[in-house]
């Protein structure tokens, strides 16, 4: 006698055959959106290879350049934001493109000519980390851009505009793809011998509590009181401390693991380091899709928050529940 479920629930899934089934769950579909991320998938193997290759291949160490925010860009980050534009510029469905890379958005098309899209990503985040071979990853965000309207800046910052799906790519021991589209948080880990980004566990899911803390130590002194208080009270409760410095790997840890990624505003910068459009907001989706919760270190909801500049940055406080109520209670001097 044939068991159904052992050949209905285990399949091989790729990321292609996971969102076209998705698609199918979904009569509306245009088969847009699987366009659009088999686009992704190919740009971040081929990243991922250029990432594996990188020290052979001699593409280490800094340009001379410096990206929109000061940073001394590397030569990888470049490379990656090149490929990814080389995937998606050739999607028809794709309007805007928006980098972290990149002062300005890169206008494919207007909405009337089937821009419906835009793609905000950090092609390569953490890559100050690569010479000494830590994980470093893409972050992207799928947006749908507003009815009506020429697309542009303008359609990307509108209240209209909707997150659809939002992901990284972290490459690390493995190359593992994490995927949201509105309906929990799916992992995919590349099987190099086939190429294929494979399924590895669906519907991931934040543990409410872990007593692990991930925040730069080094800042304390520049940290506001509540988050000194906070590490105080850490400190006091027997908490692990782990900082890998590269944001994707700190995320993805806290996703699998759960625990509380905390970069708050400093005395130096004010507003807070990481970027809202491609750090913070697809980072907040993919934790609030496993069950966490990904606020400012005020409580703001990020995903709340309403952009208005391209590469505007904010403090970020995300993970699981309880690790987060601790944070804000800590924050809240009246407590
Ligand atoms: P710091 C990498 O440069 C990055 O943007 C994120 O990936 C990471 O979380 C953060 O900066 C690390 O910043 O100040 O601790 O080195």
């Amino acid at each position: 006698m044939v068991n159904p479920t052992a050949w209905t629930d285990d399949n091989l899934m790729s990321l292609q055959s996971h969102v076209l089934a998705g698609e199918r769950d979904h009569p509306e579909a245009t088969g847009d959106f699987s366009w659009i991320l088999s686009a992704i998938s190919l740009a971040t193997k081929t990243i991922g290879n250029k990432v594996r290759r990188a020290r052979i291949d001699d593409v280490l160490g800094e340009l001379a350049a410096e990206n929109t925010h000061g940073e001394r860009q590397q030569k990888l980050d470049v490379i990656s934001n090149d490929i990814i534009k080389a995937c998606l510029g050739s999607r028809a469905n794709i309007g805007v493109l928006v980098s972290e890379e990149e002062e300005e958005p890169t206008i494919l098309r207007t909405r009337a000519d089937g821009g419906r899209y835009a793609v905000f990503f950090d092609p390569l985040d953490g890559s100050s980390n690569l010479n000494v071979s830590v994980g470093v990853g893409t972050i992207f965000a799928v947006i749908r851009l507003p009815e009506g309207g020429g697309g542009g800046l303008e359609a990307v910052l509108s209240r209209q505009a909707t997150m659809v799906a939002a992901g990284y790519v972290l490459y690390g021991s493995s190359t593992v793809f994490m995927l949201t589209t509105g309906t929990g948080v799916d992992m995919f880990v590349l099987d190099h011998s086939i190429g294929s980004y494979v399924l590895a566990k669906r519907g991931i899911a934040l543990p409410p509590s872990q007593p692990i803390y991930s925040i730069n130590e080094a800042y304390s002194a520049r940290f506001p009181e509540g988050v000194q208080r906070y590490l105080d009270w850490a400190h006091r409760s027997s908490y692990s401390s782990r900082y890998i410095g590269s944001m994707v790997a700190d995320v993805h840890r806290t996703l699998i693991k759960g625990g509380i990624f905390i970069y708050p505003a400093t005395t130096d910068r004010p507003e807070g380091k990481l970027r809202l459009l491609y750090e913070a907001m697809p980072m907040a989706m993919l934790v609030e899709q496993a069950g966490g919760i990904a606020v400012t270190q005020d409580g703001t909801r990020v995903l709340d928050l309403h952009p208005t500049d391209l590469h505007q940055r904010t403090s970020v406080v995300l993970g699981s529940t309880e690790e987060v109520a601790h944070f804000l209670k800590q924050m809240d001097s009246t407590s």
